[in-house]
């Protein structure tokens, strides 16, 4: 379990392949949970600030850009919204975006840890926002690997994944047998969406996660965007479906119920980041 490195002059770093990315600011919490070193600090630029395992989970400030990517494409496509799955997502950022939509009845949130839900609700609370007392939110602190492999074939509209990168707790959210269960569990006119990493810093992770899920599920594409305190800040989420690439179409009603609240996310700038795929990321996928 590794710390984030932290300096006498107060930066918290998350060290990737000799690289160092850091925060200007001071540690509030360290400790280890049955799964994970979880940390939060108090930063100058982003506020408050989440680590697991020494690496960058999210910030009040710089939330959005993750949580908004992964959301919107999925929940603004899906033919309806009834049923959500999430799978991670304990500081509630994910959950919180989709109980936007009023057609969402319920949403299981399946969070391994949850002492990664506790410290975030204390220390984060603006990142899950309302959906903490949302009736529609139910919060399950169980494994979402096994959760997806006991759950009823065809019973969610959206699955969305919201893991950490996969070594420890989350490593088994990237394999054939847990997207394979993904997508027997997904609704017909349903989407999956998970983060897929850095095409940049975790090249070959994005790569095999792409073509893996767009094996299993016929269609899928990766979307590029920035989430600058991760490493390279450059980063990826890819949206899967069995009837077809119906993620890159936002309905209208939808997008404009939801684009005003948004500070990232627009039809617009998803199309763009559908359309940023980096040539060498292309060759690789075709
Ligand atoms: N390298 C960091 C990957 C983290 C993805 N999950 C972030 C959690 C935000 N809800």
């Amino acid at each position: 379990m590794d710390s984030p490195s932290t300096t006498a002059s107060g930066w918290i770093d998350e060290h990737h392949q000799g690289v160092r990315y850091g925060l200007q600011g001071r540690v509030l919490v360290d400790e280890k949970s049955p799964y994970q070193r979880i940390t939060v600090i108090d930063s100058s630029r982003y506020g408050k600030g989440l680590l697991l395992d020494g690496c960058w989970m999210t910030a009040e400030h710089q939330e959005r850009h993750y949580h908004e990517s992964l959301v919107h494409p999925a929940l603004c496509s899906a033919a309806q919204l009834e049923r959500v799955l999430v799978i991670g997502g304990g500081d509630g950022g994910t959950a919180r975006e989709c109980l936007r939509y009023q057609d969402v009845k319920h949403l299981d949130m399946v969070e391994i840890d949850g002492r990664v839900v506790e410290l975030s609700q204390k220390h984060l609370p603006s990142i899950g926002g309302h959906a903490w007392s949302d009736a529609r939110l139910q919060l399950n602190l169980e494994d979402g690997i096994a959760w997806v492999a006991n759950a009823t074939d065809s019973s969610y509209d959206v699955i969305l994944v919201d893991g950490s990168d996969p070594t420890g707790p989350a490593e088994g959210l990237f394999n054939k047998t847990f997207f394979k269960q993904c997508r027997r569990i997904l609704r017909p006119g349903g989407v999956f969406a998970t983060q897929s990493e850095s095409p940049e810093a975790f090249r070959q992770v994005h790569i095999d996660t792409v073509r893996l899920i767009r094996q299993i599920f016929g269609h899928a594409d990766p979307l590029y965007g920035w989430v600058p305190m991760y490493p390279s800040g450059w980063w990826s989420w890819t949206f899967a479906a069995v009837d077809g690439p119906r993620y890159r179409n936002p309905l209208p009603a939808r997008a404009a119920a939801i684009s005003s609240g948004c500070e990232i996310w627009s039809p617009r700038w998803q199309q763009g980041a559908f359309q940023a795929i980096p040539a060498f990321i292309e060759r690789e996928l075709t």
